[in-house]
């Protein structure tokens, strides 16, 4: 019985992450695929269930009868029958199936699609729109939470700094690996908005290392105008804190610790705007990548969530991130590239409640 309830518990309509709610037309696709098959695996079974049940009944012992059954061997119209059978209805499936696969697996081109660059990281995604800039000419970066506009085809490029990772939204499409020295492509189209603050869940699909299970992803689907209106504003600095404040004391520890590793796009007194942190290239094949060691922070505040959309962005849990995030979300620093982790004497960043309550304060600032 308790096996029986696990089984079926998996048939609950309400997980988040289901490919079988899709959200938009190729994860139709798939799940039309699905209910195809599933359908003719269940005529099959009952089909074979019947004449298995009819065959024990009708030639069960019965008593009194102590004669021995007709001795047979092999029945060519059987044995025929079934293979042509089952050769047709694989060459069923198989149609919509290498169909499906194909439509999958296409890159979608024109000027209306789309284009963001894609790096996993252990454990954390990064994301590049090249087409979208700045007056000066940078680009939208961002991290764990992707914001797209509803009924447009997106083109994910997708490599790997590290080891390989997969990238997938089930309510959107199927998972694709991300792979180190190589790019892999996979196409996001959502049908509709989603409610502020309730993004769609994703994850990364393939064993990754000790964080793969918080190495989430937030999905923001938008309307035109109010993706426009996020690239706006993701694209504008964020200000430097005001000379005095917490924040400023929290800005120069920023500047000698987090930069390290993390970027922060900032707006100066005199309207200078600066990139700080590590700007690396990461070759993924024929592609290049721009990459960071840790999520650019410039607009911190505008996200919902953080350490890969793992807890809620709030001021309790990232002074306890900032404090110990090995503590939080365990990391493993010896085997991966919190890259100058070591150099900083991670896990602990080694800073005084004062700093960390000043960096929080600072953190704040960038909305
Ligand atoms: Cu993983």
């Amino acid at each position: 019985m308790a096996p029986l309830v696990l089984v079926l518990a998996a048939c609950s309509g309400n997980g988040p992450q289901s490919a079988l709610e899709p959200g938009g037309p190729i994860a139709k696709d798939i799940d039309g695929l699905w209910d195809l098959v599933f359908w003719l695996a269940t005529a099959v079974m009952i089909f074979v269930t019947i004449l298995y049940v009819w065959a024990i009944w009708r030639y069960r012992e019965r008593a009194g009868d102590e004669s021995e059954p007709k001795q047979a061997h092999g029945n060519t119209a059987i044995e025929v029958g079934g293979v042509v059978f089952s050769v047709v209805l694989l060459a069923i499936i198989s149609v919509p199936t290498v169909r499906g696969l194909l439509d999958v697996r296409a890159i979608p081109e024109g000027p209306d699609v789309l284009q963001i660059q894609v790096t996993g990281h252990q454990w954390w995604w990064e994301f590049e729109y090249v087409d979208e800039t700045a007056p000066d000419g940078r680009t939208l970066i961002t991290a764990n939470e992707l914001h797209i506009p509803e009924d447009t085809r997106v083109n994910l490029t997708m490599t790997s700094a590290d080891v390989i990772h997969s990238f997938w939204v089930p309510t959107i499409n199927g998972k694709r690996d991300v792979v180190p020295g190589r790019s892999s492509n996979l196409t996001l189209i959502a049908d509709d908005p989603t409610p502020p603050g309730e993004p769609i869940p994703g994850q990364c699909a393939e064993f990754c290392g000790l964080a793969h299970a918080d190495m989430r992803i937030k999905l923001h689907v938008h309307t035109a105008d109010s993706f426009a209106a996020w690239v706006e504003e993701q694209l504008a600095p964020s200000p430097l804190p005001a000379e005095g404040t917490a924040a400023a004391a929290g800005w120069d520890t920023f500047n000698a610790v987090c930069t390290t590793c993390h970027q922060v796009t900032l707006e100066d007194v005199e309207g200078e705007v600066v990139t700080y942190g590590p700007d690396r290239l990461i070759t993924g094949g024929d592609v290049e990548f721009r990459s960071s060691f840790g999520p650019n922070l410039t607009h911190l505040f505008s996200r919902t969530t953080f350490g890969s959309g793992t807890f809620p962005l709030d001021v309790a849990h990232l002074t306890q991130w900032v404090d110990n995030p090995q503590a939080l979300k365990p990391m493993d620093p010896d085997r991966n590239d919190l890259a100058s982790g070591r150099v900083l004497g991670m896990p602990d960043l080694g800073l005084d409640p004062v700093e960390i309550a000043q960096v929080v304060a600072l953190l704040e600032t960038w909305k």
